[in-house]
């Protein structure tokens, strides 16, 4: 069982695969099951090419601004794996912003699995999605589709059929979603961000004066959803 990481509290600190992270407080994941939560992957980090460092930067930009907006709600930055260098660079960078750590956590695991697999209660999961709004095709897009089934597929077509970079899409998820019934994820927000990657559509050619504009407006759409959600 993998418990949520306070950022301050744990900057430095080694961990190992399966061990319990739970710092700060005893009652650190129970009281966040009452809170509305957000848990979110790195943007346009791995297939997408994206700078680590400037992406960290503005990750943790909006999500200061956000925590400060939204007040009661709270922010799980999540990655597949302990060595991931973005989650070790925002841990701490937020660390250095002083940003509350009971609104804003490092997760180590999967988004698909944060409750089944960590006991951390998300109610709204957020995806780095293509252009079409498809499933498969790699990285956390196909883990969140396999993960959802069908349903999903069919909701987000309700919603959308397509996404510019810099948007983002709230899709309510069907009860009927495994990801629904066994996480307790409520909804699932598309987002679709800058590509650095020459292979994939909207190449921006490492034009980062329009890549950071165009993570900047992601995190902007993604959080503006959750806080939709929320109020
Ligand atoms: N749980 C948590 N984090 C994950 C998971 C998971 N199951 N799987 C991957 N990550 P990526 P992008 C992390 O490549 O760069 C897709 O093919 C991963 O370690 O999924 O925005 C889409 O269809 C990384 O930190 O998204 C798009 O075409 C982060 O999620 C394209 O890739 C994002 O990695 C989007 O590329």
């Amino acid at each position: 069982c993998k418990g949520p990481e306070g950022i301050k509290a744990a900057a430095g600190k080694e961990v190992k695969e399966g061990e319990d992270l739970a710092v700060g407080s005893v009652d650190g994941t129970s009281s966040l099951n009452n809170v509305p939560t957000l848990a979110f992957p790195s943007i346009s980090t791995a297939d997408f090419q994206f700078d680590l460092e400037k992406a960290s930067d503005i990750i943790v930009e909006k999500v200061e601004e956000f925590v400060t907006k939204l007040g009661n709600a709270r922010f799980v930055f999540v990655d597949l794996s302990h060595g991931s260098k973005i989650l070790s660079l925002v841990r701490t960078k937020s660390g250095q912003k002083n940003i509350d750590t009971d609104k804003f956590l490092t997760f180590v695991g999967d988004i698909t699995r944060l409750y089944s697999g960590g006991g951390l209660h998300c109610n709204v999961i957020a995806n780095a999605a293509n252009w079409r709004l498809k499933p498969g095709g790699g990285g956390v897009n196909a883990a969140i589709f396999s993960a959802a089934g069908p349903a999903l597929e069919i909701a987000t077509k309700e919603r959308a059929g397509s996404l510019t970079p810099g948007k983002a899409v709230v899709v309510p998820l069907p009860s009927t979603s495994p990801l629904f019934s066994r996480e307790g994820v409520t909804h699932v927000i598309h987002v679709l961000g800058p590509n650095m990657n020459p292979q994939r559509p909207n190449f921006l050619n490492n034009d980062y004066i329009m890549g950071c504009k165009v993570l900047r407006e992601a995190y902007s759409s993604l959080f503006e959803g959750f806080a939709s959600i929320v109020r």
